[in-house]
């Protein structure tokens, strides 16, 4: 299937959704939010794929956010929550994947853009990205659930002063922040992004899998619920042919081979 707006590759079990309408900075319309929402379905539906990297085409930017032109014709509330409610969606399903999604933030990540990757399990960004969150300098706050993933990311004073301010963060002040977990030069991202891939795609897949809806899941509850969620987890995994595989690998001396059981 091709798309649009969205170029869409699989290789050796890493899928790459590179966004692309450079001519907008990649900004999101409504036609890419439906070509994204169709690539996670293909991805979730796909279980050749371990991993997944979301980068935009062209040196300049990830995505600079919702596209303001069509923003600019949101005539009623009804569609704007419609609009609010399109990207959740896709945002959850991402979540829910038992792929890693790894944002590669290769220039500006701004307002939806920045949503986008603040819905990603890991940010890595190039040197020359910038962040940041300026719906209030339009007469909005983010619409895609970003101050709120900002929120339980960094805390909540740092996200009442990202989302207040409006104020693009660069890069290296990201990696300060919490923002983004690594840097790059921009050269070195999408190999960074590839090689961080395939580290997590050598280890135990249901166990990454796991791990993932464990940290999402742990996210939204108390500690004590939490762990008690963790302690399923862990016995269930204790059964899987893999933690039998890992464990025996690792007293043979020799690489685990992994079943995905
Ligand atoms: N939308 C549409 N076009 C955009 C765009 C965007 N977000 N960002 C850039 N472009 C277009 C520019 O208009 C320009 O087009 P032409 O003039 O060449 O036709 C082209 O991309 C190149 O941009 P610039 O010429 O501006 O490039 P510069 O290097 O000078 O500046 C910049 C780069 C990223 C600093 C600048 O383009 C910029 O400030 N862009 C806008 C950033 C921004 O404010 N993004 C929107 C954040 S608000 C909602 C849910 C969510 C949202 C809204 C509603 N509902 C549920 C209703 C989300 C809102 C946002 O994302």
């Amino acid at each position: 299937m091709t798309y649009e707006n969205i170029l869409f590759e699989r290789t050796d079990g890493i899928a790459v959704i590179t966004m692309n309408r450079p001519r907008a900075l990649n900004a999101l319309n409504a036609a890419t939010i439906g070509e994204l929402n169709a690539v996670v379905d293909a991805i979730a539906a796909d279980s050749s794929i371990r991993a997944v990297i979301i980068t935009g085409a062209g040196e300049k930017a990830f995505v600079a956010g919702a596209d303001i032109s069509e923003i600019n014709t949101v005539t009623s509330a009804l569609q704007g929550t419609q609009l609010s409610e399109s990207l959740h969606a896709v945002f959850f399903k991402m979540a829910e994947l038992p792929q890693v999604v790894i944002a590669a933030i290769n220039g500006f990540a701004l307002g939806g853009g920045f949503e986008l990757a603040l819905a990603c399990d890991i940010r890595l960004a190039s040197e020359n990205a910038q962040v940041g969150l300026p719906e209030v300098t339009l007469g909005l706050v983010p619409g895609w659930g970003g101050a709120l993933r900002l929120q339980r990311l960094v805390g909540t004073g740092m996200a009442k002063y990202l989302v207040l301010s409006g104020e693009r963060i660069k890069a290296a002040e990201a990696l300060r922040l919490g923002l983004v977990e690594k840097v790059y030069p921009a050269e070195e991202l999408l190999g960074a992004a590839h090689a961080l891939a395939r580290t997590i795609t050598k280890n135990a897949p249901l166990a990454t899998a796991l791990a993932k809806r464990l940290i999402n899941r742990g996210a939204e509850m108390s500690l004590r619920d939490a762990v008690a969620y963790e302690t399923g987890i862990f016995g269930q995994l204790c059964t899987t042919a893999d933690c039998k595989e890992g464990t025996t690998a690792f007293l043979e001396k020799r690489p685990a081979v992994w079943q995905g059981e």
